[in-house]
């Protein structure tokens, strides 16, 4: 018999409102909700095609232990906590906490709201500080910018209706990381409202084809391209004065640094038309309401904390913030209440890094993004005090996703114990000394708590309006299947270990929540989720309750949330003339771009069909790989077909590729997606299993000084024919 049930997509961060067709307990076929009103019935290719991730035989159903001789075999998921619980205990007995370190990947955050909150009691629980996740692999200088400026402490303006948006290097008709919802609808609302687009990527994307303006620069010119936009800004006082004089400290210092930015010598640097470049400031500046926004591009480039800073000083010149009395159309609704952004007033800047754990290399401490992932391979391999000897993996890949892969792979086979938790053979899995298999999205309850969350993260990411879904696990796993969620694998072990956790509300360390109250589980029994879930969104707007009342997700406006005006005496400031900041500006001007062997620059993309590492439910007809897009006139001078197979070099080591011509690429770079391709060795068919960009790449090379994150896009590389026989 047939059913058919509403859940949430948890495929990617949109967290999609889905119809789930069931037959016999199995999942059959999912569409989109049509009746949502945010979403109305928006899904793609991944979120469709999901069934295969349920049924397919590639799919791990049980836990399996590595025997001496490097094969696998199967071994109760019980049986197999009991042994890792006791390698942990041992471990740390013997080497102090510090050798157990934990890695959360993207479906560590996502497949359960109660995840994070685990992860931190675990890892507090055990004693050790280091909890790696891909945060700062991804857009650290998000909240590392904020440190420097300071933040205000209201929502930025005009996210559900702007005038004008400048993306930097995001692309949110593939990634959707940008407004939750239907992508199309967004940018088909901006247009009709006469609202306008700003683009500034080096591929003419998706996204970049709807914008009122499109510049292609070189990749890594972001700083000299937003310090040349401020330039015209201050200089044509285009700003918002009176929210300056009100709110905003280092005027002068800023207009002093970015003097040297003029639209030729930024026309130069990042090869776009000057006239361009002073019109988007003009644009931008101009147009009213509205925001900026960086992807991954741009954080990757490492400089991501120099230009997320510049992007925020360009918000807070233009004065895109929220004033008193606005309303917050998109007030948080799961998250605790009491952290919703709703005072006009500025929060001074802080300290987003150089605290906490100190990290044995390079300088690198804990952060406002998280301990620095880009450390982790050293953290094991460096002898001595609080070396690394255990990793426990969670809903991540790290042997394919941390840049420097061929470190970080000599780095986990070189652990005592390592444990992946998976729903496949990964690469990291086949590394490991146990896979714990995993469960599904649709087997386990869910809520939209992470979406809801995202503007706290930062602008120009969440959902236009407050919205909450709810929804419960719809399917069982397979049967006969031995799987475990996430969080339970956690408590268990701790339970195993002989720990008791102290479970805090919202997203653990994620989220700060003076005097929350923790729960204290019983460790001799398995708690009930639905007490977790009450508990992980205690205090939020609206009651967990009564968003389940509404099994398709719902808008929840009342009680309405508006800004509130600014306390009597306070007096902090944003700071656009960082002096930290400021100099690392000045050091643009002087940075020397000298191409030597390496002519073309590798940036980063996403791909529609796949969320990162290609899963073995990849949809019918899209390619396994990860072709090297490349612009048609590169090709012709390297003397190579589309469809050929390209050797990509860098200084740090060399990877096939599949060429493909796409002039939307910039001359003089290659487009290339991450964490394809298996463990080095092994990889050899790239026609099959793609390549890993992260090879390329090397962790203590060029990297941003406060994340630690390495170069990961614009890197230098030379392109041509792949050796003979390898093609
Ligand atoms: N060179 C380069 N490197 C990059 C990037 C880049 O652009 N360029 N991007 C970086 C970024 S932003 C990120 S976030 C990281 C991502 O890095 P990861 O977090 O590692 O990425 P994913 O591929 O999303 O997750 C991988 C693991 O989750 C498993 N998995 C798949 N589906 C599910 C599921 O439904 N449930 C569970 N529990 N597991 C599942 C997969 O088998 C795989 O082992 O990569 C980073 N690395
Ligand atoms: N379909 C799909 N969706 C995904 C993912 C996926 O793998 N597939 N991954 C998810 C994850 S983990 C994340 S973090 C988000 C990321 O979301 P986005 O940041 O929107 O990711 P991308 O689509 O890679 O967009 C990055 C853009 O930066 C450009 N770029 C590269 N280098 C530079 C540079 O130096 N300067 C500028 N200005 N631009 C540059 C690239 O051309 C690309 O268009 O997407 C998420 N959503
Ligand atoms: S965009 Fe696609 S993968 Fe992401 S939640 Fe929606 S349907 Fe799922
Ligand atoms: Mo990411």
């Amino acid at each position: 018999m047939s059913r058919t049930v509403p859940s949430i997509c948890r495929v990617c961060m949109n967290f999609c409102p889905v119809d789930v067709e069931i037959a016999d307990g199995v999942v059959q076929s999912v569409s989109g909700d049509r009746t949502n009103p945010i979403y109305r019935g928006y899904t793609c290719v991944k979120g469709r095609t999901q069934a295969a991730r349920y049924t397919s035989p590639a799919r791990l159903l049980h836990s399996l232990e590595r025997r001496p001789d490097g094969t696998f075999v199967p071994i109760p998921t019980a049986e197999a906590i009991g042994a890792i619980a006791e390698k942990l205990t041992g471990i740390v007995d013997r080497f102090g906490p510090r050798a157990v370190a934990l890695f959360g990947g993207t479906y560590m955050a996502m497949d359960s709201p109660v995840n994070l909150s685990m992860i931190d009691a675990f890892m507090t629980a055990v004693g050790s500080p280091l909890t790696f996740t891909t945060s700062t692999i991804d857009q650290p200088g998000k909240p590392l910018a904020k440190g420097f400026h300071g933040a205000w402490m209201a929502p930025s303006q005009a996210f559900d209706d702007p005038d004008v948006a400048l993306l930097v290097g995001n692309n949110p008709f593939v990634s959707h990381q940008g407004r939750n919802g239907a992508p199309a609808d967004f940018f088909r609302g901006l247009a009709a409202r006469g609202g306008r687009l700003i683009v500034i990527d080096p591929r003419r994307t998706e996204t970049a084809k709807r914008a009122t303006l499109h510049l292609q620069p070189r990749p890594g010119e972001d700083a000299t391209l937003l310090a040349g936009m401020l330039r015209v800004v201050l200089a044509e006082e285009l700003g918002d004065a009176e929210f300056v004089a009100e709110n905003v400290t280092g005027v002068d210092a800023l207009r002093e640094a970015v003097a040297p930015f003029t639209p030729d010598l930024v026309a130069e640097r990042a090869g776009v038309p000057a006239e361009d470049v002073v019109a988007a400031a003009r644009i931008f500046a101009g147009a009213g309401k509205g925001y900026a926004a960086a992807g991954t591009g741009p954080n990757m480039s490492a400089k991501g904390t120099l230009v997320e800073y510049l992007l925020l000083c360009l918000d807070t010149l233009c004065g895109h913030w929220m004033r008193a009395g606005d309303r917050v159309r998109n007030a948080l609704s799961l998250v605790p209440a009491v952290i919703q952004p709703d005072k006009a007033q500025a929060l001074s800047p802080f300290p987003a890094y150089g605290y906490g754990e100190q990290l044995r290399v390079r300088g690198l401490t804990m952060t406002a993004a998280g301990l620095p992932t880009a450390a982790m391979a050293d953290e094991i391999l460096l002898p001595g005090d609080g070396q690394v000897r255990a990793v426990v993996s969670l809903g991540g890949n790290p042997a394919a996703c941390v840049p420097d892969q061929l470190k970080m792979v000599e780095a986990l086979r070189s652990l005592d114990l390592l444990v992946q938790v998976d729903i496949q053979m990964s690469p990291t899995a086949a590394l490991a000394d146990y896979v714990i298999a995993t469960t599904l999205p649709f087997e386990m309850p869910g809520t939209n708590l992470m979406v809801d969350f995202l503007p706290l993260y930062a602008n120009g990411v969440g959902l236009p309006e407050s919205y909450a879904h709810y929804t419960p696990a719809i399917v069982d796993p397979p049967a006969g299947s031995d799987v475990i969620e996430q969080w339970r694998l956690l408590h268990r072990l701790a339970g195993r270990m002989g720990l008791q956790l102290e479970l805090y509300p919202a997203l653990g360390e994620v989220i700060h929540i003076e005097g929350s109250v923790p729960l204290v589980p019983d460790m001799s029994r398995d708690p009930d989720i639905d007490e977790l879930l009450e508990h992980i969104h205690t205090g939020s707007r609206i009651p967990l309750a009564e968003i389940r009342r509404h099994p398709r997700g719902a808008l929840f406006p009342d009680p309405p949330v508006h800004v509130k005006p600014r306390d009597p005496g306070w007096e902090g400031r944003l700071e656009v003339g960082n002096a930290v900041m400021m100099a690392d500006l000045q050091a643009e001007l002087t940075a020397a771009d000298d191409p030597g062997d390496y002519p073309f620059r590798l940036v980063s993309r996403r791909l529609m069909h796949v969320m990162n590492a290609p899963t073995y439910a990849v949809p019918a007809g899209r390619s396994r790989h990860n072709p090297a897009f490349l612009h048609s006139g590169d090709l012709a001078g390297l003397g190579i077909e589309a469809g050929d197979v390209v050797e990509i070099r860098s200084d740090r080591a060399a990877i096939l590729a599949v060429a493909e011509a796409d002039d939307t690429v910039r001359p003089g770079t290659v487009s290339l997606s991450h964490s394809f391709g298996d463990l080095p060795g092994h990889d050899e068919d790239v026609r099959a299993l793609g390549s890993n960009p992260g090879r390329l790449i090397a962790d203590d090379g060029v990297f941003d000084r406060f994340s630690g994150q390495p170069r990961m896009s614009n890197v230098p590389v030379a392109v041509g024919p792949a050796p003979r026989g390898r093609r």
